[in-house]
């Protein structure tokens, strides 16, 4: 047995488990110095468990033994067991319960009126029958609801017969105390509020027929997991659809078009193995089923009015449904496959890093067999499994955020797994807990498993501990369809039930395609290795098309001729496709998503814009977004801070942070963005700074001045979001967000910078990254609190350097910086800012959506600035006036440095030093400065850090030509951006004639392992000390 993960000699039948737990409760508890406990658990669980009269003979009652030495546990005799489930305490309280209906049938549950007409031969749906007894009836009622909750245990799921389970105890009728002599018996099963089977008009049927039925219905080739779902109406329709037989539901038609598209799935594979005999392709060879069932599920989600489906998946399978299921052209697949041609851009240059086929995406719009048309796009993927996921959620929210799908009817997400992937990777549990989010719920995704069960070499009994790959599903109520993947129509039926739940339900819904991998991990991998037993079944074990053929040759539906007549017709358009693909030119830049048209490639210069807005809009703005509603309540504290930021609007001065956030969306949403903050706590905001929504203090409700912006505004438009604890699902959904329509602002936050370490993949794979390797752009903004405050290793460090270090600008080369010709920050792959000013935020923000191209931005963002006294802006800094503060040559735009207040001139010979630092660090530098009154230190803030803003830079190093140049910062050595600016800046003071590396005079904590210490008073003491070096008399020396 290997799909189903071995089960240990303790995970024996529940029966068996809950006898052992009932004893072994009895020991420890019995030891225990609390009586109390013992008995009242004794209680609970008789009074459980005594309904099913199993336990209740036990008494667990002699525990009040003194304080003393655990008693060494002593197996109990199987045959001192009781397996009876209806013993004399139960069929006792039965008794007294028909009594008692009998006197009056409404003293009892509805239920039990039902049972007792059913039983007496009172209701109408019972005819007569006779000698049934109510505790038969019990049991059989137990016996059904046994196949209902284990019946998969016994179905026939693993293709190659190696399923070693031995079916569960509680599907012998003999447990029940039925023998053969019972078969031919007949039995009424009617149960009140039941579907399918059970429910209360169907007639009586012998105990041969019930159990020929539970076996059709639940230990055929898919075996059905829904009794977890707590909703009684979700499972009743389950157990209608799974209960219910449907006759002749594949005619001849539908048969020839499953095997139609089995063949193409098939083929396909075979024909690249026969053409690229030595490439990797990681064929879906053993569940080439998945075809045929996910284009039944997408005709059929098409049907119910679905019109795009946006689709991840990993590695497996992956070209086989980019042809087959995606309609990318197959002769661009083919043309990839022999190398392609590197596809240029018409301006002539840029294409990216690339990435190998079996992760690229594409989308498409295809035709559905009832002549409607599906737009399908899957998502480019890295290797790391699973990790795109949550991209897809995001994207497939943002699709319906952009159709106004309310309903969430018109676009879904269908994910596919491998079994060893989706078991062991910690993102499909975050992604799925996404689901039933309000700012995050799809309305369902469907999730395949491809569960060819084995990952790579691993067996499933080292890869898991759960007996199913899919066991963490249940924790989110979703129904679980195992099918066996050798047989196509029960592939096909459970895609099919599965897009069906997916539309009615709008949830979640698993298929488990229960396969094999015919070859290696890849096709030039040896599996005999590791997998000697396993492959030898395989290498004998025919293909499903093979299957298939027989089945409909052997029924008589299908001729050889008319299959072979398929096979021909399928083999000669993959020929043609082949022959086409030699000629193929790759399309240039091929965008995912519609609305990106006209935005600009690295390689096409975008003009820099102002980012500064009327001073009539931000006043006007500036009153909405501190506009609290006459009959609102907020809380004291918070209607002072709104008062505060009225008056900061009123006056124009002292604008702090918070502010100049909102402002930033405010304006933002009058020029028609869509504005989305998601993150944990990110409503009120970590620091307790935000406030973006309001709570009345008598009645609870929220209020959300952004949400009333403009007029009637879009209920959505603006979306603030506290979302799951979960950095790696919610960063990625947001990034799947952005990547839809480039005219929002998606921002998401870390609650403390470090965290966001537990997303890196996104960041590594995906943000830093996905432009290079897939030519998809993305404005992503991302918020990491930052700051040396003394609280610690865990909160002070948003880990810059590794932003800094992924970022790809070459340190040794000073690219073309004039402003008319400059594309250094279209070109770099990120932007990493670590801004000291509201105003400064304000215009970053803005300047993310005030271009013609999107790249993520990652922002080092405030603690202790959020409030600090000298962290303010006028008003005047954010508008567009001339002769503004802020307004410079261009306008009012992002300062990428801030050059010191006191130093106007362009040559400051005078300056004996001149510290260039980054963030929070400049305000004490700057307080110690005024302290110590010293006028010939200068101190330059780098706001942006990537791309380095080489001319700025080299303007200052020219204003100070007698400076020393200190990089100040206040992190460790080994971390913060002195890895990151010491080659710039080095190449920045050649290029100045101003010395090397060498001259560049280090100033902050020293080379450490952990981001800061843990004791307040050291932090204090460090602090001190770098301040003071940065500003001592003494020349510096880097030691
Ligand atoms: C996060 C991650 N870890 C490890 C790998 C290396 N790797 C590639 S495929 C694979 C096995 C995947 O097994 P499964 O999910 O069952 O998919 P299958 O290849 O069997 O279809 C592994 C471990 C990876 N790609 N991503
Ligand atoms: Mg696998």
């Amino acid at each position: 047995m290997a799909w189903q993960r071995v089960l240990s000699a303790g995970t024996r039948p529940a029966l068996r488990t809950a006898r052992s737990l009932a004893s072994r409760g009895y020991h420890t508890l019995g030891s225990s110095s609390a009586p109390y406990a013992a008995e009242s658990w004794s209680r609970v669980n008789t009074r459980k468990l005594g309904a099913l009269g199993t336990f209740s003979s036990r008494s667990l009652h002699g525990t009040s033994e003194k304080l003393q030495a655990a008693p060494v546990p002593q197996a109990v005799a199987l045959s001192k067991l009781t397996d009876n489930f209806l013993d004399g305490t139960s069929s006792v309280y039965l008794e007294e319960l028909q009594r008692a209906w009998e006197a009056d049938p409404k003293s009892v549950d509805p239920s039990w009126d039902t049972f007792f007409k059913n039983f007496t031969g009172i209701a109408d749906s019972a005819p007569g029958f006779s000698g049934q007894t109510i505790q038969e009836s019990m049991r059989l009622l137990l016996l059904v609801r046994a196949y209902q909750v284990n019946g998969h245990m016994k179905a026939k799921l693993d293709p190659l017969g190696l399923d070693a389970r031995t079916p569960p105890v509680e599907l012998d009728p003999a447990l029940y105390g039925f023998t053969e002599a019972d078969l031919d018996r007949e039995f009424f099963l009617g149960v009140w509020r039941m579907a399918g089977f059970l429910s209360e008009n169907r007639p009586v049927q012998t105990l041969r027929s019930i159990l020929n039925r539970l076996e059709q219905a639940y230990c055929g080739t898919i075996g059905y997991e829904y009794m977890h779902i707590p909703d009684r109406d979700k499972c009743n329709w389950l157990r209608d659809k799974i209960e219910t037989q449907v006759a002749g539901k594949y005619g001849p038609s539908r048969r020839a078009r499953i095997l139609d598209r089995l063949v193409w799935g098939t083929n396909f594979e075979s024909f690249i193995a026969q053409k690229w005999t030595a490439a990797k392709r990681f064929g879906l060879e053993g569940c080439e089923t998945l075809i045929p069932g996910m284009k039944e599920l997408i005709d059929f989600a098409a049907d119910r009015g679905v019109e795009g489906i946006v689709i991840g998946m990993s590695h497996r399978g992956r070209l086989n449904v980019l042809g087959n299921v995606v309609r990318k052209p197959l002769r661009q697949i083919f043309s990839e496959f022999s190398g392609g041609i590197k596809p240029t851009s018409e301006a002539g240059g840029y294409t990216g890093s690339g990435d190998v086929k079996y992760h690229l995406g594409t989308s498409y719009d295809r035709p559905t067999v009832s002549g409607k048309r599906i737009h399908l796009s899957l998502v480019a993927n890295p290797s790391h499994l699973e990790a795109v996921d949550p991209v897809v959620i995001g994207k497939t929210r943002a699709k319906q955020y952009y159709s106004h799908d309310k309903e969430r009817s018109k676009t879904m997400a269908i994910l596919l797994h491998g079994d060893g992937s989706f078991a062991g990777q910690g993102v499909v549990y975050e992604t799925l807990h996404l689901s039933d989010l309000p700012n995050y719920t799809t309305g369902g995704t469907v999730h395949i498993v491809v569960n060819n069960q084995v990952a790579f070499t691993t067996d499933p009994k080292s890869s898991r501990s759960s007996p199913y790959c899919t066991d963490v599903a249940k924790a989110l109520n979703a129904p679980i369809f195992h099918v066996n993947g050798d047989d196509v129509e029960a592939v096909v039926h459970a895609c099919e039930l599965a897009a069906e739940w997916r539309c009615k339900f709008k949830a979640d819904v698993v298929v488990d395609i229960v396969c094999y991998r015919r070859f290696g991990h890849n096709e030039i991998d040896e599996p005999s290795f590791t997998q000697p037993t396993m492959y030898q079944v395989i290498r004998n074990h025919p293909t499903s098309l093979e299957i298939y053929e027989k089945k409909l040759i052997e029924s008589g539906q299908l001729k050889q001729e008319e299959i072979k007549a398929i096979e021909d017709r399928v083999y000669s358009i993959l020929n043609e496709e082949f022959n086409s693909s030699k000629n193929y030119v790759p399309k240039t830049r091929d965008w995912l998503s519609a609305y990106w048209g006209g935005f600009k490639g690295p390689e096409q210069l975008s003009r820099i814009r102002n980012t500064g807005v009327k001073p009539e809009i931000l006043k006007s703005v500036g009153k909405s977004i501190c506009t609290i509603p006459e009959d609102f309540t907020p809380h004291r504290a918070v209607k002072r801070i709104y008062e505060q930021r009225a008056q900061m609007i009123e006056t124009g001065n002292g604008v702090d942070w918070a502010t100049a956030e909102a402002l930033a969306f405010a304006t933002l949403l009058v020029e028609g963005n869509h504005v989305r903050l998601s993150g944990q706590d990110v409503e009120r905001g970590t620091f307790s700074h935000r406030h973006s929504v309001l709570h009345d203090q008598k009645t609870g409700a929220r209020y959300c001045p952004l949400d009333h912006v403009l007029m009637d505004q879009e209920e959505e438009m603006f979306t603030v979001s506290n979302s799951s604890l979960s950095e790696f699902g919610v960063l990625g959904f947001e990034l799947g967000y952005s990547m839809e329509n480039p005219n929002s602002l998606v921002l998401w936050e870390a609650q403390f910078g470090d965290f966001a370490n537990g997303a890196q993949v996104i960041y590594d794979q995906f943000i830093s990254s996905g432009e290079a390797k897939w030519l998809r752009q993305t404005g992503l903004v991302c918020l990491l609190p930052h700051g040396y405050d003394g609280q610690g290793p865990e909160h002070s460090s948003a880990r810059l350097e590794r932003y800094l270090q992924a970022a790809d600008d070459n340190p040794f080369v000073i690219p073309e910086m004039d402003p008319s010709l400059r594309k250094q920050i279209q070109e770099v792959n990120w932007q990493v800012v670590n801004v000291t000013t509201p105003a400064n935020y304000f215009h970053v923000l803005r300047r993310q959506i005030h271009r013609d191209f999107r790249k993520p931005l990652i922002v080092m963002s405030p603690k202790n600035l959020l409030r600090h006294a000298q962290c303010k802006s006028n008003l005047s800094e954010f508008d567009d006036v001339q002769g503004h503060d802020g307004f410079d040559k261009q306008g009012t735009r992002f300062k990428r440095l801030i050059k010191d207040y006191n130093f106007e001139s362009t040559r400051e010979e005078g300056v004996r030093r001149l510290v260039l630092c980054s963030g929070k660090v400049y305000y004490e530098l700057d307080e110690q400065r005024q302290a110590a009154q010293l006028k010939d230190l200068a101190i330059c803030r780098v706001e942006q850090l990537c791309p380095f803003p080489w001319d700025l830079i080299l303007r200052e190093l020219n204003r100070y030509p007698n400076a020393e140049v200190v990089w100040c910062q206040e992190e460790p050595m080994n971390m913060g951006a002195y890895g990151y600016i010491a080659p710039r800046l080095a190449t920045a003071l050649k290029a100045a004639g101003r010395g090397t590396y060498e001259d560049i005079k280090y100033v902050g904590r020293l080379p450490s392992a952990a981001t800061a210490t843990g004791f307040g008073s050291l932090h204090v003491e460090e602090q001190k000390e770098l301040l003071h070096r940065a500003l001592q008399e003494a020349p510096l020396i880097n030691a």
